[in-house]
């Protein structure tokens, strides 16, 4: 993971189209093992495709895993099975297991927690099937278990979270609460490293931090537990926008204004974040793209073909503000 990967400046507001790729590692991994009864280059050759996606937790994730479905068609070449876990990495570790039973060509998930996946990622090699993560990490020394990683860099988004929020409240003493992901989940760990690298030596402390899973009901009632607790709270970093959603809910319900009583930061930029952060109830979202399905395909193909492919697919991210949103907001894609 390319943790030493800074960004310049705050925020960066500057539009940027869609997935933009960076190669971050000049790592290749050895291509071509995989794939057997796809002859390279033949476009009529349907690639199948078994994907674990890691639950519907979220905005983030329906945007997602929508992007894999609209992409990986039959029209476009592919056959995907598709499963969903609920979150669960046992689901996950079954879905795989019986995709490499299928003997399907191509292996993708996106791993809901980092670790525990050198077991069943070593099956499907000694299978013969490619494995391509999309969206998050696992944790694993052996990066030859999968061909290729394509995701947002999380430290740098936690970190643009904390550099915006020091920018705007360092030396007001402020209060901070943490609504974090998923325990164990790469979004998670990375995010809070990020953010709490960004606010170190500022006067911002973060009081609190809980997890409430990716979601909207568990971001409410975290929150709510929050605010029973403490009743100097002045802002929140929630590691996904329907936590910092339920956040919203919950401040509302104790009779304060949130935006401006309690400031709020969150990461992902779905439209309804966005629609909030528009509407002055969030105060800054950095976002997390997850049209991941073209990135996908490509890779897909180029494995199947033997050609060599990145071995770190770095999607790039842009954050907002109030202002940008309002502008951002009608050409919103998701
Ligand atoms: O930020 C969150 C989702 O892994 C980047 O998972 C993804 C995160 C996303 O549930 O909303």
């Amino acid at each position: 993971m390319s943790r030493n990967f800074r960004r310049a400046g705050a925020a960066v507001l500057a539009a940027l189209t869609a997935t933009a790729l960076v190669a971050c590692s000049s790592e290749q991994a050895p291509q071509g093992e995989g794939g057997e009864g796809e002859s390279a280059g033949s476009s009529t050759d349907t690639i199948t495709l078994g994907f674990s996606q890691v639950g519907a937790e979220s905005g983030w994730r329906a945007a997602n895993t929508k992007s894999i479905q609209d992409t990986l068609t039959a029209e476009n070449g592919f056959d995907l099975k598709f499963s969903d876990a609920q979150q669960k990495q046992e689901n996950q570790i079954q879905a795989i297991r019986s995709y490499i039973q299928q003997q399907v060509d191509v292996i993708a998930f996106s791993p809901v927690v980092e670790t525990g996946w050198d077991a069943v990622l070593e099956e499907a090699k000694a299978a013969g099937i490619p494995v391509i993560l999309t969206d998050r990490a696992v944790d694993s020394e052996d990066d030859t278990l999968y061909e290729s990683f394509i995701g947002s860099d999380f430290v740098l988004e936690g970190q643009t979270a904390g550099e915006w929020a020091v920018e705007q409240y360092d030396g007001e003493g402020y209060k901070a609460v943490e609504l974090q992901g998923t325990t164990g989940a790469a979004p998670m760990i990375d995010r809070q490293q990020g953010f709490a690298d960004a606010i170190a030596g500022s006067d911002i402390e973060i009081i609190d931090s809980q997890t409430g899973n990716f979601t909207r009901t568990e971001g409410k009632q975290v929150m709510e537990g929050f605010l029973q607790k403490y009743d100097d709270i002045d802002l929140v970093f929630a590691h996904n926008d329907d936590m910092g959603l339920g956040a919203i809910e919950a401040i509302e319900a104790a009779g304060k204004v949130p935006g401006e009583d309690i400031k709020i930061i969150t990461v992902d930029a779905v439209k309804d974040g966005m629609q909030a952060l528009a509407d002055g109830k969030i105060n800054f979202i950095v976002e997390c793209n997850p049209l991941l399905g073209p990135d996908l395909a490509e890779i897909a193909k180029k494995v199947i073909a033997g050609e060599e492919v990145q071995k770190r697919i770095v999607v790039e991210d842009q954050a907002f503000d109030q202002e940008a949103a309002k502008e951002a907001l009608p050409d919103r894609q998701y």
